[in-house]
This record gives structure tokens, sequence and C-alpha cells, in this order.
């Protein structure tokens, strides 16, 4: 790789340990990735977790696809991240992304804390936000597309169950764009506990949280940015001041494609209910929840979740290429 393209990535990586190179040696960095990133051309991260327990067979396969192409038509190159036989690789061949997205749940959900475990065991691992964004980060890939992030489940504040998506943020300089949160999860906790993280969180065009499957969510975001031009600023402004921490742009889904409120609330509710029945917790609870909610939805959910994933790789790509602009 080019000397440039290591300092810029040293600039980048000021919250690792980096004696990173002997950590970059651990990570598969496909041709493509590897050459944008040297030249200063914008890349957009994808994490696979989304593919492998968040959408079935073949719909995953599909839908990866199409993000892909999505990013690639508007001017970046996606790099989606997994662990493939213990090495982390970013930016997959269209035969892992098959491999992937058949292995489906059997490959681990892997979060920050299970990466150096899939890595020694040789397992494959599909990363969650967290695993993601350190990836993103070790390599220098500023801007991360992905559907929903997780956050404080309901109750957390007695099971704390909080999800390490969270916690990455306060301490990954990654910009994480997303539909907000889910409804399954306790939106104005997860809303505190990114304020408590020195998490950065910008809604989209518009000064609501949304709620994933709806554009609203009855709460506020403490900053707004309105293009991708704004969003490119705040996360020059966030790499320069060496702030360490990551940004959430909270996109809202599309009006068109909001599946209605009351349906997938009263999905959720029962879903929920299962879950406490079933006493599914731990890292189980959100694919449980995502596949129930769907199932009881008759796949609206599912429709909605897929709309919403092109509109943020959309809405990413913009963003990589103005902040490559940017930082020409
Ligand atoms: N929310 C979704 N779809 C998903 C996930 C969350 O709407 O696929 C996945 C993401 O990979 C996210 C992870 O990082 O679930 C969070 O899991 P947990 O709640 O166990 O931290
Ligand atoms: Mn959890």
């Amino acid at each position: 790789m080019a000397s440039s393209a290591l300092s810029r990535l040293s600039n980048l990586q000021n919250h690792l340990n980096p004696s990173d190179s002997l950590a970059k040696n651990l990570v598969k960095m496909s041709p493509e990735v590897s050459e944008a990133l040297s030249r200063g051309h914008a890349v957009v991260a994808l994490e696979s977790t989304i593919i492998s327990h968040g959408m079935p067979y073949p719909k995953n396969l599909e839908t990866a696809k199409e993000v892909e192409a999505i990013v690639r038509d508007n001017g970046a190159v996606p790099a989606t991240i997994a662990i493939l036989d213990g090495l982390p690789c970013v930016g997959l061949t269209s035969e892992e992304l098959e491999r992937l997205a058949k292995l489906g749940t059997k490959a681990q959900k892997t979060a920050r804390r299970d990466i150096a475990h899939v890595v020694a065991l040789r397992r494959n691992g599909a990363t969650t936000v967290s695993a993601t964004m350190f990836f993103a980060s070790m390599v220098g890939i500023p801007v991360f597309v992905t559907g929903g992030i997780g956050g404080v489940h309901r109750h957390g504040e007695q099971t704390m169950d909080i999800s390490s998506d969270l916690t990455e943020l306060g301490r990954t300089p990654v910009a994480v764009i997303s539909a907000g949160v889910k409804s399954i999860l306790d939106i104005p906790r997860t809303l505190e506990y990114l304020e408590t993280q020195g998490v950065c969180v910008a809604g989209y065009k518009t000064h609501e949280f949304p709620a994933f499957f709806t554009e609203t969510s009855g709460y506020k975001v403490p900053s707004r940015v309105d293009s991708p031009e704004d969003c490119a600023r705040l996360i020059d402004a966030n790499m320069k001041l060496k702030l360490g921490s990551g940004i959430l742009i909270a996109a809202p889904i599309p009006k068109e494609h909001a599946a209605s409120g009351s349906l997938i609330e009263s999905a959720i509710q029962s879903a929920l209910r299962e879950a406490r029945d079933k006493n599914i917790t731990g890292n189980a609870e959100t694919p449980f929840l995502l596949a129930r909610v769907n199932e009881l939805t008759g796949g609206r959910s599912l429709a909605s979740n897929i709309a919403l994933v092109k509109n943020n790789a959309l809405i990413g790509a913009k963003i990589a290429s103005a902040l490559a602009q940017l930082r020409q």
C-alpha cells in the first residue's frame, strides 16, 4: 500500500494501539478496496450480521448484492466485512458473499467481544455493527452503512442488556448511517446511553430520531444535518479534532416504504412476549425478535427493512463521496 495511504490511516487510527501494522497483517483487504483507500477514493463499509442473521436466504444475498450495486452507482467502493475461516475480510468477492449468505445463522454472530475467539478458532463470523466498526476503523474507512444498530433493550435497566454497538460508537471514530433503532429496543434510554458515550447523533434531514420501520419515534435528535456535504464536514471535523468517538447519522425510512406503525408495533409486542416466555436472552434476542416480527407482519417488515437499507446505502455512498472530495 502507498505510503501516503499509510500515513492517512495512522491519522485515522490514533485511538488504536498502532503497532497496528501487526493487526493489519491479520486482515485481508480486497484489491479494489485497498486501491480505493490508497488513492483516497470513497469507500463504504457494510456489515454482515444483517446478511447472516437479519434476513433469510436467498433474500439476504439478493439484498447484499443490490446494496453493493447502489454504493457503486453512487461513486463509492463497497467493503462488506466478515470473518471467513478466521480471517477478517474487508471487501468480499461474490463467491465469499454467497458463502456467507448460505451459511446464514451457521456463521457466528460476531460482536467486538467475539472477534478474538472467532479468529483464533478459525471460524466464520458475521460481524455486527460493533465488530464492523472496529475493522473499518482499523483499515481507515470512516463511513459505514447498516440498517439499524443495536441499543438498550427494553428493561435494560434491569437486565443490563445494552448492545456493544453503543460503546463501540463511543470509542471508534466511524460514522454509521442507520435508520435509527427499532422499537424492540428502549429508544429514549438508547439515546441517553449514546449521550453518555459522547456519540454525536445527527438526524438526516430531520429533527426526530427515526424508529427504523417508522420515520418518527417521538424523540428528538440532538443534531441535524441536511446534505451529504453537511455529513462530510461533520465527519471531517470529528477526525481533525481527534475526538476518537463515532457518529450516528440517523436517516428515516422513505415515506413510501414506512410500514404502518401500529401493525409493526403490535407484532413487536407479541414477539417480545414470546421472547420472554421462551427465555430468549443475550445475543439471541435481536435475531429472534427480527425473525418473529417479520413472520407476524407477513413479510411486510422485511420489505421495509430492505427498502431502508438501500436508502441508507444511497445516502452513505453520497456521504463517502463528499468526504473523499473534501479531503483531496
Ligand atoms: N438491528 C436490525 N437488524 C440487524 C441488527 C440489528 O434491525 O441485523 C444486528 C446488527 O448487526 C447489530 C446487531 O449490530 O444486530 C446488534 O445485536 P445485539 O442487540 O445483540 O447487540
Ligand atoms: Mn445484548
